[in-house]
């Protein structure tokens, strides 16, 4: 309840991660009545929970950051090209309280319950402690990889050694001095811990059941030099994001892959793999489009992982066969191949030797017993969709999400649902989000969201719902873009391919975050024509 009056907030946003803090930030300064409520114990979200070690950013730090207030990115310094958590979280910490945000906050309240009352026009949210709060509005910010998935692994209940989840990592940190470790996945999370984990550990065993593609991060302290460089240039930089296809200045090459000769061709791979992070995704504008491109991007990529690692036998087994480059997150690391050739590390691949149990002690699979003392999970997350069907929402006219989602997410521009008036997901199935770089990605979203509650105030609308039609249009538009690409040939979560039963479809918007952000501009220009305002 408001503490003031009783009565309802003018806008609750749920998450203090990089889009939920900026949200509240926003609102408070345009005058509404806004609460925060986290289900972690400070802010940080994604960087709040995620402090495995190694975890880092795989978009430069300069970009990653916030561009709303220009003294705010001109007077932090980012000592590292690509950031590591600490950093970040640090990041994180110092905008809360330069803007003094975390007042707004209930923290440690998860929102397990959210139901809309239809005659009142507003929003009644229940939190795991049992506290009501109302709202008019609600923002869901609640990340698009937040809801972590633990494998189902028969006997895995009886492990009596240490487990840690790489999305829930202790604050106060692990060691695994003299421990025998065993992580299983192997994907962004899995590459980045492991490596860390094998200097430590007497032995480190990785489970992986599919391999993945993984660039090295060229990371290095920035120099001063460049640093003045880049505040001198700031606002031309972030010009640059605000609409270009990943909300970063960086684009791919404007020549397809095969229209450029062999040695052109190399060179531009190598400068991008060189670049590091998700870079080397964008090399050529039809490498996620065209098969031959792809193959091209794929045949650089795999001999540069086979020089690395000594024994052939375990690089076939790290090699992906399953999906073109790119199709899956491509991952980013520090030393991940080189590690296999430590003696203190082996793979099993899961695919030829499957995990029949967890025992107290260990793992057995088709062929052995491996003794851990230490399970490690990077076993991923039921993405973009996962935070919210974990709440049970209920909307106007007795809508469930997870009826209205039953044979698949829809939105429209990711914002709205229809039956779910007042109520907006942030960085949603059916935007760019994990495409593009989430820091600005979050401002465009919190951005549009505001000028819609503000409208609604200022015009005497109690309800902002998304038309269903207008909801299925975009979704189908969604889905056809991503027909255009290779993205849908692969089981990633990018498809809900690592849910059982999850309904595959493509959930990001990959028309790029430009083209992205004009749909919403023009919806907000044009008075919301696709929702329904009453
Ligand atoms: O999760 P994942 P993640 N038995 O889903 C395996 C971002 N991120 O946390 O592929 C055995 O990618 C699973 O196998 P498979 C980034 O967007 C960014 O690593 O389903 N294995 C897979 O190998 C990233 O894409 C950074 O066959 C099981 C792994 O677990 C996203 O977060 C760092 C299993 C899960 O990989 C998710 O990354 C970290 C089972 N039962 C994360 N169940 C940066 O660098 C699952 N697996 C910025």
């Amino acid at each position: 309840m408001h503490p003031e009056q009783g009565s309802p907030f003018d806008v609750i946003i749920i998450g203090a991660g990089f889009a939920g803090l900026y949200g509240v930030h926003q609102a408070a300064k345009a005058g509404l009545s806004v609460l925060g409520l986290e289900a972690g114990a400070d802010v940080g979200g994604t960087w709040f929970w995620n402090r495995y070690p190694g975890a880092r950013c795989d978009v430069e730090s300069v970009d990653y950051s916030y561009s709303f207030d220009e003294e705010l990115q001109q007077s932090w310094t980012w000592t590292e090209r690509f950031a590591a958590q600490p950093e970040i979280l640090a990041y994180i910490n110092h905008v809360a309280e330069r803007f003094d945000l975390k007042r707004h906050y209930r923290f440690g309240q998860r929102v397990v319950a959210a139901h809309f009352d239809d005659d009142a026009a507003h929003w009644t949210l229940r939190t795991d402690t049992g506290a009501e709060f109302r709202s008019q509005f609600v923002v869901f910010a609640t990340g698009c990889l937040s809801a972590p998935v633990k494998p189902n692994l028969p006997g895995i209940e009886s492990f009596a050694g240490e487990e840690y989840f790489t999305a829930q990592w202790p604050a106060q940190g692990v060691s695994f001095e003299g421990k025998r470790v065993g992580v299983i996945g192997t994907g962004s999370s899995g590459i980045q811990v492991s490596p860390i984990i094998a200097r430590a550990a007497r032995s480190l065993t990785v489970f992986q059941r599919s391999a993945n593609f993984s660039v090295p991060v060229p990371n290095r302290p920035w120099t001063e030099a460049e640093q003045a460089q880049i505040r001198a240039t700031y606002r031309e930089r972030r010009e640059k994001s605000y609409y270009a296809g990943a909300a970063t200045p960086h684009a791919s090459l404007t020549t397809k892959a095969l229209e450029l000769s062999p040695q052109e061709r190399v060179s531009a791979m190598e400068d991008r793999w060189n670049g590091g992070g998700v870079l080397f995704n964008k090399v050529f504008p039809d490498q996620n489009s065209d098969l031959a491109a792809n193959e091209l991007v794929r045949e650089f990529a795999v001999a540069k992982i086979r020089a690395k690692i000594d024994d052939q036998s375990v690089a076939d087994d790290l090699i992906p066969n399953d999906h073109p480059i790119g199709t899956k997150r491509i991952c980013t690391d520090s030393g991940y191949y080189e590690m296999y050739n430590r003696d203190n590390v082996s793979l099993v691949n899961l695919r030829r030797e499957p995990i029949e149990e967890v025992t107290a002690t260990g793992i057995r699979t088709a062929d052995r017993f491996i003794e851990l003392d230490t399970l490690v999970y990077a076993t991923g997350f039921d993405a973009m969709t996962g935070a919210l069907l974990r709440i049970d929402l209920h909307g106007a006219r007795d809508a469930r999400l997870s009826d209205t989602w039953a044979d698949g997410p829809i939105t429209y521009l990711g914002f709205g649902i229809p039956g779910f008036p007042n109520m907006f997901s942030i960085n949603s199935v059916g935007t760019p989000s994990v495409m593009a770089n989430m820091v600005l990605h979050s401002e465009q979203q919190l951005d549009w969201v505001l000028a819609l509650v503000q409208h609604c105030r200022a015009n005497g609308i109690r309800k902002a719902e998304a038309r269903a039609d207008a909801a299925v249009k975009w979704t189908d538009h969604l889905l056809e873009v991503a027909e255009g690409t290779l993205f849908v040939r692969a089981n990633s979560w990018y498809m809900g391919a690592n849910i059982e039963g999850k309904k595959r479809i493509f959930m990001p918007y990959i028309g790029g975050f430009g083209n992205y952000r004009r749909y919403c501009d023009e919806e907000r220009d044009n008075g919301y024509p696709n929702f329904e305002l009453s």
